[in-house]
């Protein structure tokens, strides 16, 4: 059994309501399980496949789950790179494996199990992507409707051309998204859909399920977690999944949960550096990084709290150090992603070359979207392949051979 709770005041509320935010104090909510009385027996759990189902106990779905077989990623040992940058125990997750192509999957099969379980039949997401991706899929498996809105021209090719084959009501908005997440949240209020961006505390369950993998794939904690941060709602599911492994007594420590966002969004990072209690949001965000050009982080209160309770840190890197990453990964490690997930790696770079992190520390990257998710930036980087004559000694002198 679960409940819902109130990051801020503490009230508690009924699972069977459908809430978005404490309906007294207006802050985010929580799922909460009774762990003190559960009975949990990971050699069990050993024995199911690595997966988000894997979890099942400490997931909020009680029926059979919309499930397409998310999670059960690759964690891959960096070792070219980790020698260049001197750690000798640096992993990149790679949740671009997921069914869709990005950890969203995770979030999807659990919330659009819940919005059934909750008797909804409409689903709804603001995104700048790899969200309305996801929804479209699990939509399409559930057999509901889901209905997207996207930031126009800042969403990349692949997420659009997902969410359209699977079959989501896709409208553009001429604003961002921080924009069209107000709207399609105040369209939910008034018009009953159900909402599934990642203020909506289910999905952020099927998320903190990265955290669990990440220990299982390694035996043990690792030192530091690092995520690209958008909305926040990521790195704060890990974190809320590790604290509760630290009350079922599977753990005694928590990872320094840190969070990388790029140079032209960067509420987070200042919020962080600076002190300051709450984000400052960023009107004009702006980054190659289409997937975290988000400038109101809506779980920034959750984020700053892993971030602090843990030690960890926050850092941002620039288009360029982006896109020099998501060359690397794919050069040096043969690892696709798109440009939002090169910035937890090119964040590390950033950290140890500054001093902020200790090269001995053993480091997973989350990794969070294929490289295919944004074909165009990728083809604006590399150049195209030569065009010759389809003769032998056409191709030889194209070689140089
Ligand atoms: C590849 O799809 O917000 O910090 O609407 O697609 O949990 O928001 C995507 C976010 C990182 C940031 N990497 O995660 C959306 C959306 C990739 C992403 C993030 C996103 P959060």
């Amino acid at each position: 059994m679960h409940h819902l709770t109130c990051v801020s005041c503490g009230a508690t509320f009924n699972a069977a309501q459908i809430l978005y935010q404490c309906p007294v104090c207006g802050h985010l909510l929580a799922v909460e399980y009774d762990l003190d009385r559960m009975e949990i027996d990971p050699r069990a759990w050993k024995e199911r496949p690595l997966s988000v189902w894997r979890y099942r106990e400490i997931l909020p779905v009680s029926g059979h789950p919309i499930t397409l077989q998310e999670g059960g990623t690759p964690l891959y040992h960096l070792k070219r790179m980790g020698a260049e940058m001197g750690i000798r125990e640096l992993y990149a997750k790679h949740e671009g494996m997921n069914p869709s192509g990005s950890f969203k999957d995770r979030g999807m099969t659990v919330g659009v199990s819940m919005a059934l379980q909750l008797g909804k039949n409409t689903v709804a997401c603001a995104s700048t992507g790899n969200t309305s991706a996801s929804l479209a899929v699990y939509a399409a498996k559930a057999g509901i409707h889901a209905v997207v809105l996207l930031p126009a021209g800042k969403v990349a090719l692949g997420k659009v051309a997902q969410a359209l084959i699977h079959g989501a009501e896709a409208i553009s908005i001429r604003g961002n998204f921080d924009q069209a997440l107000e709207m399609v949240h105040d369209l939910c209020r008034s018009h009953g859909l159900y909402l599934l961006n990642s203020i909506n505390p289910y999905r952020l369950e099927g998320q903190k399920t990265i955290g669990f993998e990440i220990l299982d794939q390694l035996g043990g904690v690792p030192d530091r977690i690092v995520l690209p941060v958008g909305n926040a709602g990521n790195i704060s599911a890990v974190h809320k999944g590790l604290k509760e492994y630290i009350t079922l007594g599977l753990i005694d420590t928590l990872p320094m949960m840190t969070g990388i966002q790029a140079e032209g969004s960067r509420p987070i990072v200042d919020a962080i550096q600076r002190g300051l209690p709450e984000v400052i949001p960023e009107r004009h965000p702006d980054t190659v990084a289409t997937a975290i050009r988000i400038g109101t982080p809506v779980n920034a209160e959750k984020a700053l709290a892993a971030i602090r309770q843990t030690g960890g840190t926050a850092e941002s890197v620039t288009d360029d150090e982006i896109l020099a990453m998501q060359k690397e990964l794919a050069r040096k490690e043969g690892i696709g992603v798109e440009p939002a997930s090169a910035a937890s790696v090119a964040g590390v770079k950033k950290l140890v070359e500054s001093g902020k992190i200790d090269r001995k520390e053993r480091i997973v990257c989350v990794v969070t979207g294929h490289l295919l998710k944004d074909p165009e930036t990728v083809v604006r980087q590399c150049k195209p392949p030569l065009e010759i004559d389809a003769d032998l000694r056409s191709l030889l002198s194209a070689l140089r051979l």
